[in-house]
């Protein structure tokens, strides 16, 4: 693994990054493969990185269509939590956010995990008693977290209006203090050199084009650089997977739509840890530059279209503005968008195919961020093993056949 001493650093400064060494080479693709992912997002990244190292498959390739975390990992807010209500889900959610508080260690890259703590508000007797529900459930499965009353999230976050005559009054949260945010572009640059230094080839501007299948088996892709021969594929793109799967000949249950966020010009420090308030369809934190990083809800169509909207910041910033009144003075700076890739059920895909050497892995929606060091370790074992990992397995495609659903849809909502 490269380390850089201070002097080096600093001779680098000094003759603006001559002759720098990159952090991972920029490889052709050879013409074949082990095992080849399509997507260089977070999970696909995740994925490639758990391969290497706890199953010594190396002569792999990573192949993105656009710059590695280009797609939603670098495009999320960074909330890391784990407080699902069900068993399946607390396994990898929280098998996820425990790998991110040593992440930074382990790959020798500055994740800037800050486990600043998650209040989920409460903002009416219905939303009381749902996390009521899940603190009880998560409390059983071990998870450090509380139910807080108004009187403390308002020593929390004091710029929060604890008016009890505001339209949606806030009557309490759900606390996870160990829950938080990360810096999305180190983790995507942190397993990418750590993949490259392991000899893996990681290739930007290579889109897929289609897949090969010879018989019942997957033996390759097509690519706007070649085709790529590869006894395994695995097929990581979030919002695009239904296209690249149907390409292969497999119908997903997956829909696409565009989520957006923004932030605010910078301030000073006014809020020190993550506040989502989704009765009234809002959520938001303070990036260490000083901007207010506010998200809202998703389009309420499907689309692909990858930009943010003026309605949705209008939508956004006004339901929000009861509960933060601070924020009707700020300027917003800027904004954009994902594709997000949502299930039915509002639970991931995690899963083999009925394509031998097939995978896929997707379905994360608006919250895939917190889940990516968790799912790409599990999903990485379900490749080499060839059979699902015990956290992957209810997260498998036969659910949607068998009715096995993984019904999330409240601790996933930041769109309900
Ligand atoms: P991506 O990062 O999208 O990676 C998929 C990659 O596949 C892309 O780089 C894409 O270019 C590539 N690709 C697509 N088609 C092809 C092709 N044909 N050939 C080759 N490559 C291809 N989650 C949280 O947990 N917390 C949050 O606070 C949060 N906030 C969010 C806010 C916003 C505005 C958005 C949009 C999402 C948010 N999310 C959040 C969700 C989270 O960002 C995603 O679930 C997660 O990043 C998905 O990662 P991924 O690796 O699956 O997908
Ligand atoms: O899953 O916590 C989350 C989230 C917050 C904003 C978007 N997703």
């Amino acid at each position: 693994m490269k380390r850089y001493s201070i002097f080096s650093l600093a001779k680098n400064a000094l003759n603006y990054h001559k002759d720098w060494e990159r952090a991972w080479r920029s490889p052709d693709p050879k013409e074949e493969y082990d095992v080849v992912i399509v997507g260089a997002g977070g999970h696909g990244l995740a994925t490639a990185y758990y391969l290497a190292k706890n199953h010594g498959i190396t002569n792999m390739a990573i192949i993105e269509k656009g710059w590695l975390g280009g797609g939603n990992t670098g495009r999320n807010t960074t909330i890391i939590r784990s407080n699902y209500l069900r068993d399946p889900s607390i396994a990898i959610y929280e098998l996820a956010r425990s790998l991110y508080e040593t992440l930074s260690q382990e790959l020798n890259y500055n994740m800037m995990f800050s486990p600043r703590g998650v209040l989920m508000l409460c903002q009416t007797e219905h939303e009381l008693r749902a996390f009521r529900r899940t603190a009880h459930a998560n409390r059983l499965a071990g998870l450090d977290c509380r139910m807080v009353d108004a009187a403390e999230v308002k020593r929390i976050v004091p710029i929060i209006n604890d008016s009890p005559d505001a339209r949606y009054p806030i009557l309490g949260a759900y606390y996870q203090p160990r829950g938080g945010t990360g810096r999305h572009d180190a983790l995507a640059w942190g397993y990418a050199r750590a993949i490259d230094d392991m000899g893996v080839d990681v290739i930007q501007n290579c889109e897929v084009t289609g897949m090969l299948r010879s018989g019942g088996k997957i033996t390759g892709v097509a690519t706007k650089r070649g085709t790529i021969r590869a006894k395994k594929v695995a097929v990581v793109t979030s919002g695009h997977t239904s296209n690249i799967m149907e390409m292969a000949g497999v119908r997903m249950p997956v829909e696409s739509v565009c989520l957006q966020a923004l932030v605010s010009e910078p301030i000073k420090p006014v809020i020190d840890c993550v506040v989502m308030a989704n009765t009234v369809h809002g959520y938001m934190s303070q990036s260490d530059k000083g901007e207010l990083v506010i998200g809202g809800g998703a389009d309420p169509y499907n689309n692909y279209s990858q930009r943010g909207s003026f309605p949705a910041v209008e939508h956004t910033v006004s339901a929000l503005v009861e509960t933060f009144p601070i924020i009707s003075r700020l300027r917003m700076l800027r904004q954009w968008g994902g594709i997000v890739d949502m299930t039915g059920d509002r639970s991931p895909i995690i899963s083999m195919t009925d394509v031998g050497g097939l995978y896929v892995n997707c379905g994360w929606g608006t919250g895939g961020w917190k889940s990516i060091p968790g799912s790409g370790f599990v999903f990485a074992d379900t490749i080499a093993n060839d059979r699902p990992h015990p956290i992957a397995e209810p997260f498998g495609l036969n659910r949607f056949t068998e009715g096995r659903f993984i019904d999330e849809s409240v601790a996933a909502a930041v769109a309900h």
